[in-house]
């Protein structure tokens, strides 16, 4: 298996490059924030209440996120690997990947990190909010938050992988396509290696 999170604040580009790489390497796509806008959507008991959270910008808890990912895995047995978007998010969320995966006998192969200035995240993010009628786009205030809560809990997953040196940055500004290439190269690299 090849499994990889690709990494980043919220606005960086991780929904956009992912619909690109799971196409391109076969890879099962695993986003937190789509699943929890499902169950929103649908207006499950467990997307009511993350609903809360998400409106003001802030992490729905660990506990629930987690159990979304470990069904997600155990519901795709013989997959070619796993593209986690927007997960894991707190050091918790990361000590469980690790676990979930050791079980099934396999571990993260790499984090690719896309690195993006603030401006340009607020500015993306507030462009989508015209169009995509996502409550947490809509109000540059609550962009704000998510980029904070970003910054207080979510940075320290990067130093997590990295003290398995499986961090790798990647400029994230540019056009889609040039950003897709760098990703693809650095998975080109890696796929020939037995990183687990
Ligand atoms: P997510 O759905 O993960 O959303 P995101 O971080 O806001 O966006 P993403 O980074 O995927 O956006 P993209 O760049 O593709 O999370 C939403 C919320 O769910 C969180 O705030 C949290 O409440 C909750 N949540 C999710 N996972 C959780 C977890 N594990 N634990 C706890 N809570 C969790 O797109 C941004 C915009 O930029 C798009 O409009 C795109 O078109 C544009 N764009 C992309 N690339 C561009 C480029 N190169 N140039 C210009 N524009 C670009």
């Amino acid at each position: 298996m090849f499994n990889l999170i690709l990494f980043g604040p919220p606005g960086s580009g991780k929904g956009t490059q992912s619909e690109k790489l799971i196409a391109k390497y076969q890879l099962k796509h695993l986003s937190t924030g789509d699943l929890l806008r499902s169950e929103i959507s649908r207006k499950t008991a467990l997307g009511l209440e993350a609903k809360k959270f998400m409106d003001k910008g802030n992490l729905v808890p660990d506990e629930v996120v987690i159990g979304m990912i470990g069904d997600a895995l155990d519901n795709n047995p013989g997959v070619e690997g796993f593209l986690f978007d927007g997960f894991p998010r707190t050091a918790i969320q990361a000590n469980e990947l690790d676990q979930l995966l050791k079980k099934k006998n396999t571990c993260i192969d790499v984090m690719l990190a896309l690195n993006v200035s603030e401006g340009e995240l607020i500015k993306r993010l507030v462009k989508r909010g015209q169009t995509s009628g996502r409550s947490d786009d809509s109000n540059e205030q609550v962009i704000r938050a998510r980029i904070i809560e970003y910054n207080r809990k979510t940075t320290s997953v990067a130093d997590h992988y990295q003290h398995e040196h499986k961090v790798v940055m990647v400029k994230g500004e540019g056009t889609v396509e040039e950003i897709f290439a760098r990703l693809s190269h650095e998975i080109d690299r890696l796929k020939k290696q037995d990183n687990c």
